[in-house]
């Protein structure tokens, strides 16, 4: 069976990664539609091989469509998404709008694909955070085995979780910098080339960003557990592709290393780099849609504790890819 499909802010860093991995995938597409708002119609992406034209979404019909995925802002969604379900379609949001919502599931294929079926509450299903996502596949398997109690984690995100403006940043200013100009710094408060900012989104009243926010609770909903507690730290680097996070989980059980590693090893959507491997670096991960491990080892100063260095393409793993494999889901078992 093939399907008629949507992608809303297919200009976009996102939306662009979402047309090329339903490519990459062979997902059953019969028609194609690529929206955007005013400024981004009249570009063109290719699919299978053929021009598409983006359209501008004011004048879609949304009856054409059975699945529509949504990464064009927050603004976008809260406007089109009842408009688009209003007509039957079932939308997956990229954005945060709808995660928090009690009756939208917040979905990780790999760690609560059952939660897809409360699509139907409003057909809507929400996309995690691309550092939750990344963090939750390599967690899975350690979270089923020995249990998790806590979470401490720094992340290491690259500027193309800021969308195509944030590489053009991070690019502009490099050049000129080389070229003893002056950096201009529009999409982050400091300078990002040749620097690091512990500050992805806004500062919230305790201290920590909405970024950081977002993975504790995101990973309290995936998990379907309050109790877990989440110590994050995110920090955005000049890096143009990929996220990378430093794990220090404690557990209910002490670990047996051997274990965890061959559980990683086996677990759908992680590749580990074993110790006699160099450590996953970032750009191992650009263009791969799984995860990958590495540095797993003991916490010498707990004695249920687990390190892990875990890095995956925040645009594909962290976004596209995770959204193509609910839909995959979505297909395989409710429709
Ligand atoms: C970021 N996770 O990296 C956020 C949104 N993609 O900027």
């Amino acid at each position: 069976q093939e399907f008629d499909i949507a992608v809303l802010g297919a200009t976009g860093a996102v939306g662009e990664a979402i047309v090329q991995v339903l490519e990459d995938r062979n997902f059953p597409v019969r028609n194609l539609y690529l929206l955007a708002s005013e400024n981004g119609a009249g570009n063109a992406l290719r699919f299978n091989g053929k021009s598409k034209l983006v359209k501008n979404v004011d004048d879609f019909d949304w009856s054409q469509v059975q699945i529509a995925f949504f990464s064009a802002g927050e603004e976008a969604s809260e406007y089109w998404a009842p408009i688009a379900t209003d007509h039957g379609v079932i939308v997956i949001d990229n954005t945060s709008l709808f995660r928090y919502d009690h009756d939208v599931p917040l979905v990780i294929p790999e760690v609560n694909p059952h939660a897809i079926a409360d699509y139907r509450n409003r057909n809507i299903i929400a996309n995690p955070n691309c550092s939750t996502i990344q963090m939750l596949v390599a967690l899975q398997p350690i979270h089923e085995a020995y249990g998790l109690e806590r979470i401490n984690v720094a992340t290491y995100q690259s500027v193309s979780g800021s969308g195509k403006k944030g590489i053009d940043e991070l690019a502009g200013q490099t050049a000129k910098l080389l070229n003893g100009l002056a950096a201009e710094t529009k999409v982050y408060d400091k300078q990002i080339a040749f620097n690091c900012l512990p500050h992805i989104d806004e500062f919230m009243d305790n201290g920590y960003t909405k970024e950081e926010m977002k993975m504790v609770s995101e990973t309290q909903k995936i998990l379907g557990d309050g109790n877990i507690r989440v110590n994050p730290t995110c920090v955005r680097v000049p890096v143009f592709y990929g996220h990378a996070e430093a794990l220090h989980v404690e557990t209910s059980q002490p670990v047996n290393i051997d274990e965890a590693t061959r559980l990683l090893d086996d677990a759908e959507g992680i590749e580990v780099f074993h110790n006699n491997d160099y450590p996953t670096q970032v750009s191992d991960a650009t263009g791969k849609d799984h995860v990958m491990v590495s540095r797993i080892r003991e916490d010498i100063s707990h004695p249920c504790g687990l390190n892990m260095w875990v890095v995956a393409d925040n645009v594909r793993k962290g976004a596209a890819t995770n959204s193509v494999q609910i839909a995959e889901l979505l297909i395989r078992d409710y429709m």
